[in-house]
């Protein structure tokens, strides 16, 4: 009689669990490039799942240039690395809507996406560009960190 209450405890338990798992977004932070544009630049992508296999992706970012235009997106992990996703030279899997800076350098951008386009090494890494010259990429995101 005891051990069927515990568990049915641990049952209750654990599924209180993996609901509040999946409700609690996941943040990965920005790192800067090793290159001289936006030298403040910083931020950090929020990434949350939803129903039928939705996520959310929103991004926070903050030492932008003041009214500069950007662009950001998902990027698969690439072949020039297998093991730091930034450095890894991948294809764009999904882009984010594209902003502006504000007067305080600030910014943001909200995805809506497919979790399937973004899952394992399809969404290695968050890039954020200069719309005028995408080959300037201020700051990075790293979400998985090893190939395969
Ligand atoms: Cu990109």
């Amino acid at each position: 009689m005891n051990a069927i209450k515990i568990v049915l405890g641990l049952t209750a338990a654990l599924t209180l669990g993996s609901c509040t798992m999946m409700n609690k977004p996941t943040t990965y932070t920005f790192k800067h490039k090793a290159i001289e544009a936006d030298p403040a630049a910083a931020g950090v992508a929020s990434v949350s799942l939803g129903n039928a296999g939705m996520s959310t992706t929103t991004l926070t970012l903050s030492g932008l240039t003041p009214g500069k235009a950007y662009i950001s997106h998902y990027h698969a992990f690439g072949p020039a690395s297998s093991n730091d996703p930034c450095a890894s030279n991948g294809p764009v899997t999904v882009g984010f809507p594209n902003f502006t800076a504000d007067a305080m350098g600030m910014a943001t951008t909200v995805l809506s996406t497919d979790m399937a386009k973004i899952a394992g090494d399809a969404g290695a890494y968050i890039n954020v560009h200069y719309a005028s010259d995408p080959s300037t990429i201020p700051i990075c995101a790293p979400i998985k960190m090893v190939k395969g």
